[in-house]
């Protein structure tokens, strides 16, 4: 019997089930299932935490199917996107050129993974086929009412006259020119996202089959507060303003006021800029350094005092500031600051001498004074109020602020309200390589939709990169068309969409990949929802966000049925893979880093110089480190079956599951003595036996167990069990019949982790056609049940130690195994009980 050869099984039945067209989604009256991991991003390569997150996928796509289930398993690429635009400027090609290329290069190493993938319904989002029908939904969403435009701030390079991204941002500067980055404001379209607010925070509690964790990152990035809307009286009206009003969630602050603050943005401050130089010369400096939330909470805090005061409801006056943390596009863009319960307020009054007044203390605190740290508890906490308008005495810092909302209003000083954290999610980017927003600027009709029957609106192709900014903006023959309304010159919008709309419905098209519409509402009532989606955390906030967005205003044009508001039943997130790093340093104390194929893990050196190496534990793989490892390396080696029984096996699947060489060659040897277990059983012919009845039990147990761990998405479970097993079966001495039953019944369960090998032994074993397409193994439940029971024995009325008898054992039997247990020994030292209880079935009672 020859050795097992992945190299030359592997594509063998890669092809047979393509010949047989087996991954084919089909609607049918079977129940369905659809299983959807993220799709990637055609950086290139693939590496080994696409091969996890993948295999994962595979393992239920292939587990439903062999349960009888019609699954939809499809794959595609998130395609558009700046790293194309960069390449394209680094090395001239043209980004679609970049992008394809990438494409059939990933396709070409995931084949060898052997998944089961429906590929006949693969699509890029860059095809225009696809962001064809994505225009469509955005007429659809703007007839709706569901995008719009608004004045948005984004990240201005000055030297490049090009809008940035905020990843284009680094340390304030443009990434390319290096200039200092600057705010400006342009109108942008933007999604009505904040108007479901409500909605997509109550949908998060029917999802019990997402992780918890994520759900509350969703919750927190909607930010639901409850604060008070007040208007401070400017003490002498300026620029037509009379009062100011603020937004704040600490009502009950409102006694340690000792600043009103407004963004640089607000009304009232443009128009004192206006007439004022130094003020205009202080919003221009502070609107460097860009929009990203790290740069502005980063950004010292700095501030311009404008000479005007408010009156204070509550009594006295407050001076008036233009501050940098301060941003127009949140509540009303205009705080009172309350030194001593926040930290930013405090180290603003702290720079510019304002006063700081407490208004509660902890309840213990005998003397209470603010230093450099605020006071800030959490709402929950209960505190003692120092002085409180509503007079609230000790109570914790909700029921303080609820109060003081109540007084408010019966004041008539402010009106208590709701409000989201959750933006409105602007989606204009100043790029070409994104999907053209399907919309022409007349000047006589405005902003006017384009005809759908004109749709896709393509992306030109004779573009070049070797200037900054959007070559749509000069490209005259795809920039300037008649208007679709009236048809006088007019011109496109020559912004494209952000590319995380692309993957904000992508789940739905794989319903019907090829319609004339986005979807095809019928195939979308079969599939939808998907039932199990698998990815990274790191999407955990936008993407899912942005998806049950899209999801509900899908609904709401017509392009998805009802029922699929929330469109991903059950949401899995995989942990990494991660390895460890060798380095070595130069001369000058810098770290070298190691490929992990250049280092001799034994002597612990770098193969090629003997330089004795560092070894850092196992992190995340990435290239600066070298601390990766090539999955097609892996594939050339020990074939695709080692990499996925690798990358399941050891951790749980949300955990980090580390890559080491030594575990690779050992589940590529563990995979090889399947095969030749197999091989052996296939031509041993031991005639029945005893022996068979404990086998045909560890099958039963194997089964149950296996399935309970892929149902429960513990695969290293269900590998642990087919660990033991393997042995079990090695072992028994059962006859032939049964070590064959055996046998094929451990190709079916390793058949979703190493579908292969799975098929190749299926077939020796005379399995009928195809391991995947054969019904999963039932366990009998009558061999499940445990025929052996564990009795506790007390001495003297404590549990001290316990037994495990059969059990039918007769009182005899067990009195003879309890004075055998050493404990119990340890106790008598040597003597003779003075009772020996057996209740059967219940427990021992030992009296000495
Ligand atoms: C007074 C106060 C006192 C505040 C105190 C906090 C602590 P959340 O809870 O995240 O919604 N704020 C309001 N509008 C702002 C803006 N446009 N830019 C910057 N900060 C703004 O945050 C609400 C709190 O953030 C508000 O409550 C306000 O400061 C500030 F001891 O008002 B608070
Ligand atoms: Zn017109």
């Amino acid at each position: 019997m020859s050795r097992y050869d992945a190299a030359q099984t592997e594509p063998k039945w890669q092809r047979a089930w393509d010949q047989a067209d087996l991954f084919h989604a089909e609607r049918s009256d079977k129940p369905k299932y659809y299983v959807l991991e993220m799709f990637p991003y055609p950086s290139g390569r693939i590496h080994i935490g696409h091969v996890r997150n993948y295999t994962m996928g595979d393992v239920i796509a292939r587990y439903k199917m062999s349960c009888g289930f019609s699954v939809l398993h499809p794959m595609g690429w998130d395609a558009f996107g700046m790293p194309a635009e960069n390449a394209a400027m680094a090395s001239g090609g043209h980004p679609k050129d970049w992008t394809y290329n990438n494409i059939d290069v990933m396709r070409g190493q995931m084949k060898p993974l052997g998944l089961s993938i429906d590929w006949s319904r693969e699509f890029a989002t860059c095809d225009p086929e696809y962001y064809g029908q994505q225009q469509a939904l955005f007429l659809d969403m703007l007839d709706a009412g569901l995008v719009y435009r608004k004045p948005a701030i984004v990240n201005w390079d000055p030297v490049d006259m090009t809008v940035l991204a905020n990843e284009q941002v680094i340390d304030g500067k443009g990434w390319r020119s290096g200039a200092e980055v600057e705010r400006r404001e342009l109108t942008q379209w933007a999604f009505a996202i904040s108007s479901m607010a409500e909605d997509l925070l109550d949908g998060l509690k029917g999802l019990d089959d997402w992780p918890e964790k994520v759900r509350l990152m969703q919750e927190n990035w909607i930010g639901k507060s409850r604060g008070l809307e007040m208007t401070f009286p400017l003490t002498a009206s300026a620029h037509g303003h009379d009062g100011i009003e603020i937004y704040t969630t600490r009502p009950d602050t409102l006694r340690g006021a000792s600043f009103i603050a407004i963004a640089p943005e607000h009304p009232l401050a443009k128009a004192l800029a206006s007439g004022n130089p130094d003020l205009a010369a202080f919003a221009t400096d502070v609107r460097k350094g860009g929009t990203t939330e790290e740069a502005l909470e980063k950004a010292e805090k700095r501030g311009f005092d404008t000479g005007l005061t408010v009156d204070n409801p509550l009594g006295g006056t407050l001076p008036v500031w233009v501050a940098n943390f301060v941003l127009m596009d949140y509540g009303t863009g205009a705080i009172f600051g309350c030194p001593a319960h926040d930290q930013r307020d405090l180290d603003f009054a702290r720079k510019y001498g304002l006063s700081v007044t407490a208004t509660f203390k902890p309840v213990d605190a005998e003397s209470f004074e603010i230093g450099e740290d605020a006071f800030v508890p959490p709402k929950t906490e209960t505190v003692s109020y120092l002085d409180n308008p509503a007079g609230v005495g000790t109570a914790t810092g909700s029921e303080g602020i609820e109060a003081t909302i109540d007084w408010a209003e019966s004041q008539g000083i402010g009106t208590g309200k709701v409000q989201y954290r959750l933006r409105d999610w602007g989606l204009s980017r100043q790029r070409y390589w994104g999907c053209p927003i399907p919309v022409v600027h007349c000047d006589a009709c405005g902003v006017v939709p384009e005809k759908k029957e004109n749709l896709p609106v393509r992306l030109p192709d004779d573009v070049t990169f070797d200037v900054p900014g959007n070559p749509l903006d000069r490209h005259p023959t795809w920039r300037d068309v008649p208007c679709p309304s009236c048809g006088a010159a007019a011109r496109r919008e020559t912004d494209t969409m952000d590319t995380f709309v692309d993957s904000s419905w992508y789940f739905a098209r794989f319903t019907a990949p090829r319609a004339e519409t986005p979807t095809d509402i019928d195939d979308a009532a079969y599939w939808m929802n998907v039932d199990q989606y698998i990815g990274g955390v790191e999407h955990a906030i936008l993407h899912l966000l942005y998806s049950r967005f899209f999801a509900r205003a899908m609904q709401k044009t017509g392009h998805l049925p009802a029922g699929t508001e929330e469109p991903f039943d059950a949401l899995f997130t995989q942990g990494m893979v991660t390895h460890a790093i060798y380095s070595t340093k130069d001369a000058k104390g810098r770290d070298v880093y190691h490929l992990p194929e250049d280092v001799d893990l034994e002597t612990k050196t770098v193969r090629a110089t003997g330089e004795p190496i560092t070894i850092t534990p196992p992190v995340k793989m990435s290239k600066s480190k070298k601390n990766v490892v090539d999955p097609m390396d892996i594939i050339a080696n020990y074939g695709a079956d080692t990499a996925r029984w690798f990358v399941l096996s050891d951790s749980p699947p949300e955990r980090d599951v580390e890559w080491t060489a030594s575990g690779a060659e050992a589940t590529a040897k563990h995979l090889a003595r399947v095969h030749r277990l197999a091989s052996d059983i296939e031509r041993a012919d031991r005639p029945a036996n005893a022996a068979d009845a404990d086998l045909q039990k560890a099958t039963a147990r194997a089964i149950h167990e296996v399935t309970e761990g892929i149902e429960g998405f513990a695969f290293n479970k269900s590998v642990a069990k087919l660990y033991e097993f393997t042995n079990t079966l090695h072992k028994s001495d059962a006859g032939g019949d049964a070590r064959r039953v055996a046998m094929k019944v451990l190709a079916q369960l390793m058949s979703p982790m190493t579908p292969h090998l799975a098929e190749e032994i299926w077939q020796m074993m005379g399995g009928e056609g195809f391991v995947v397409s054969a019904p999963w193994p039932k366990a009998d439940p009558a061999l499940l049940v445990d025929d052996t029971v564990t009795l506790p024995i007390q001495i003297n009325g404590k549990k001290k130690s316990e037994i495990t008898v059969a059990k039918d054992a007769d009182k005899a039997s067990v009195e003879a195994l309890v004075l055998a247990d050493a404990t119990v020994q340890r106790l008598l030292d040597g003597a003779a009980p003075r009772k020996l209880i057996v209740v059967p079935g219940r427990i021992v009672n030992v009296v000495i």
